[in-house]
């Protein structure tokens, strides 16, 4: 049998392995017959996990939907395009027409970022919209640090990322890089890069409620109580400015707010909080002393420390440490990436800037800030739910299950049945699409082209990787980018039968305007491209390393991207302080007065007391948030336990393998017992993403060990107040025994 291999990025997480699948040819019929890491990928250099694997599932499903779906009678059906364009044009603008724009709300989730048509058209479904009802998975997962960078550096979106091959310190809180592959910072075989760390004889410690994997794998475990991470940063800092361990090196003049940080973390020694934060005080002195002695170190802190009620301040002491002691913006410290195209730090103006400002809206019911114009995803039910002037009416979903995804997942299901239109742009029917009148799924990631845009902006290293299709699209199906075009030219009036590529030009010219002003029309036209590929091919032109449309000849396009077999490297991070910087002052602001004053939250927290039993997250090598269950090779391997320490499960009564029911106000969900020593005590773990028993769903697979979904019992209304980001984290919970096992209980009869 004929066989060819292609490769492919793995759009599945941030790692973005290169994988090389191998592929037959039965009479014409394609198939995916291997899946593996791509030696030759200049990035990856042939590391995948699991789920890389899956890819060849995944575009194998059933249940994976490949024509439109709407409702009939109630009843989702299959539809042609046409007829499911023909039933958004009926009812959607209608919607718009009584209510105004706002009435409609866009929910966005974490697949839009690893499909490049889905992220280069969204921007524009929103603007076509013109709703200030926008809600996306960054408020579950990273707005904290997005709102800290965007205080201190000006820009939401410059990540500062550790430069981890030349490190001699890691000081990881709140993440789990060996099983989520990392996250805010692109580095595929974390577990690797981590042992050479150790084998030249640098020293990996690992600050989080659970034992983890990459606990295990480093040289310190300390354990802290859940949402206690300010409190530890806090002594942190204290014990820098204490000890007169501050050494700023070649950032300090390019700095602002050092002397009134200073004075803002004076209250806040190691021992005042470490009770609060149940680290000992000598332990945060130690590490504080080692990171400022350590000539090359990093703090990194990932969804642990953003999804609690000081996400923003604990996203800003991270930084503010790793500035302290010089570990900023040099080797081996945390260092910012340079993409190759479409990174907004590297466009406009350099060194300085507008700065960001929030705020500018509040959302109806609550009252929560608009940041990055967005909404709270936890603010999503009560504005379909409250009635009154600009309650939204009608959804679009895109790449979001956040009927499982955002807390008090129930209420928002209930909330989307009252809805008066749904669309979503999804590939299966789940908790979330099940709601939908109509779903518009995209092609499966081996039809389309692929080029991260988001993960260059946060990668270990610098790189530009491009990924061809692999294998042909079926005929009559439209790519994510056409399907947004279509709904665009619906929502402008244009119709569902408008020229499409008409339209895709004018809008390539007015995102072209925003950074080349009457120059667009000229530099879009230079381009013969559509699509995603044109916006890429002018993002790589105009970009640091481009072409510069010729002026350059020897920069970077998207045809030499394209013909780099393993992508192309483009070498160690460097420093760009200042370059980096948009802030107004063209300094970095280490003491943001908005963060200052939230301490005095902090202050007055600081003699709570610890709930008797809290509940935190954790992610499983296997699956991915609340969508890959339903693939046989992931969901063969993967249950959903919750973990509970020895001491806790004797004071409970409970037995490993026995079910457990653990609720919230009088919410409850029931898992099978793991006592593991890895907990602390006072603590459990229950993956999120599971809960897949609800009716009127179509995966089949999933639906067989649906597991239990932890954002059930949490509460919706649990919010860092300045970003707005969910605390799904240390919230507190009962927990008690409900029985023996379906096996013990089997056995016992037998
Ligand atoms: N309790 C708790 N809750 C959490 C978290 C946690 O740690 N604890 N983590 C949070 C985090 S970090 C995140 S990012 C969110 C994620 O939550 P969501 O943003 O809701 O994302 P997923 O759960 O990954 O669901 C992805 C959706 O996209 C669809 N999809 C998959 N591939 C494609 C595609 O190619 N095209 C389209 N159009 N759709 C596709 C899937 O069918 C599914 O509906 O969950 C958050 N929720
Ligand atoms: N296999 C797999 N990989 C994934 C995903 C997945 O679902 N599965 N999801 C992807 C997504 S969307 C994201 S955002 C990333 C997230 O990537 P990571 O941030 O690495 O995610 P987690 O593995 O959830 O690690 C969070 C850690 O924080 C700890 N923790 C919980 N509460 C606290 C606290 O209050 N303080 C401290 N210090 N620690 C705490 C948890 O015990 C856990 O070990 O992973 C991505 N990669
Ligand atoms: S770590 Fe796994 S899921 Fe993530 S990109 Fe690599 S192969 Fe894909
Ligand atoms: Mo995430």
């Amino acid at each position: 049998m004929p066989e060819m291999i292609a490769h492919r990025i793995c759009p599945f997480c941030e790692a973005c392995c290169g994988l090389e699948l191998t592929i037959s040819d039965e009479g014409g019929v394609k198939r995916v017959t291997k899946v593996r890491g791509h030696a030759e990928d200049v990035f990856s250099k042939g590391y995948l996990c699991p789920k890389g694997v899956a890819l060849k599932d995944l575009h194998e499903d059933p249940d994976r939907l490949r024509t439109p779906m709407v409702r009939r009678e109630g009843k989702l059906v299959p539809a042609t395009w046409e007829e499911a364009f023909a039933e958004i044009e009926r009812r959607l603008p209608p919607i718009i027409a009584q209510y105004g724009k706002d009435a409609v709300a866009l929910a966005i989730g974490n697949p839009t970022v690893h499909k490049s048509g889905l992220l280069m058209y969204v921007q524009r479904l929103g603007r076509a919209v013109g709703t200030q009802n926008v809600f996306t998975a960054s408020t579950l997962d990273q707005m904290p640090k997005q709102l800290s960078n965007g205080l201190m550096y000006g820009e939401f979106l410059s990540f500062p990322v550790p430069d981890i091959e030349r490190t001699d310190f890691l000081l990881i809180l709140g993440a789990n890089p060996i099983v989520s592959n990392g996250s805010l910072w692109t580095v595929p075989n974390f577990r690797d890069k981590a042992k050479a760390l150790r084998e030249r004889g640098g020293k990996m410690v690992v600050v989080d409620p659970r034992r983890t994997e990459t606990a295990v794998a480093a040289d310190q475990h300390v354990f802290i109580r859940p949402g206690g991470d300010v409190f530890f940063l806090l002594g942190l800092v204290n014990t820098l400015f204490e000890e007169k361990l501050i050494r700023l090196g070649r950032v300090g003049e390019h700095l602002n707010g050092v002397e009134e940080l200073r004075g803002a973390v004076a209250r806040f020694a190691p021992e005042k909080v470490a009770q609060r934060c149940g680290v000992e005080a000598a332990t945060i002195r130690e590490l504080a002393r080692q990171l400022a002695a350590a000539p090359r170190a990093v703090v990194y802190g990932r969804i642990g420390t953003c999804t609690q009620e000081y996400g923003t301040l604990c996203s800003w002491l991270i930084d503010v440490v790793n500035i302290l002691t010089g570990h900023f913006d040099e080797p081996g410290g945390v260092m910012f990436p340079k993409a190759a195209a479409l990174q907004a730090n590297s466009m406009g103006k350099s060194g300085k800037g507008k700065g960001i400002v929030t705020g500018r809206r509040k959302s109806r019911v609550s009252g929560a800030p608009e940041v990055m114009g967005e909404f709270p995803m936890t603010c999503l039910a009560e504005e379909i739910d409250t009635p009154g002037e600009g309650q939204v009416k009608a959804l679009v979903t895109v790449a979001s299950n956040c009927a499982l995804s955002s807390p008090n997942g129930p209420r928002l299901s209930e909330a989307l049945d009252k809805l008066d239109f749904m669309v979503s742009l999804d590939i299966y029917v789940n908790e979330t699409t099940r709601h939908a009148d109509v779903i518009l799924p995209g092609l499966s990631p081996l039809e389309e082209m692929h080029y991260d845009v988001a993960f260059p902006q946060l990668s270990y290293r610098n790189h530009a990787r491009y990924s061809a299709p692999v294998l042909p699209a079926p005929e009559g199906q439209p790519a994510e980018w056409e399907i947004i075009l279509r709904l665009i030219a619906i929502l402008e009036g244009k119709g569902a039968n408008a020229d499409l590529n008409k339209l895709d030009d004018e809008l390539a010219v007015e995102d072209v305007k925003r950074v080349a002003g009457v120059m667009a029309s000229l530099v879009v036209k230079a381009v013969k491209r559509r699509g995603p590929e044109r916006l890429l091919d002018l993002g790589l032109r105009a970009g640091p390393y481009g072409d510069q449309f010729g002026m350059k000849p020897s920069g970077l396009n998207l045809e030499k991207v394209m013909a780099a077999r393993g992508g192309i490297d483009l070498g160690p991070l460097e420093p760009r302080v200042p370059e980096v910087l948009r802030t107004p002052s063209g300094k970095i602001e280490l003491a943001p007065q908005m963060l200052l004053d939230d301490l005095q939250r902090v202050e007055r927290d600081m003699a709570r007391r610890a709930p008797e039993l809290v509940v935190i997250g954790r992610r499983q090598l296997h699956s991915n948030n609340s969508w890959m269950h339903n693939l046989p090779v992931l969901a063969k391997a993967q249950d959903c336990t919750v973990l509970v320490s020895p001491a806790d499960a004797q004071r409970l009564g409970l037995e490993d393998g026995s079910l457990a029911r653990i609720s919230r106000d009088g919410v409850a969900v029931e898992a099978e017992v793991e006592i593991s020593d890895a907990m602390m005590p006072g603590v459990i773990s229950l993956p999120h993403g599971w809960g897949h028993d609800e009716p009127g769903t179509q995966m089949s697979v999933a639906a067989r060990k649906p597991g239990a979904n932890l954002n059930a019992v949490l509460d919706e209304n649990r919010r860092d107040p300045l970003s707005g980001n969910a605390v799904l984290s240390g919230v507190a919970v009962q927990m008690e025994a409900v029985g023996r096992t379906a096996e013990k209980v089997a056995e016992f009869a037998d």
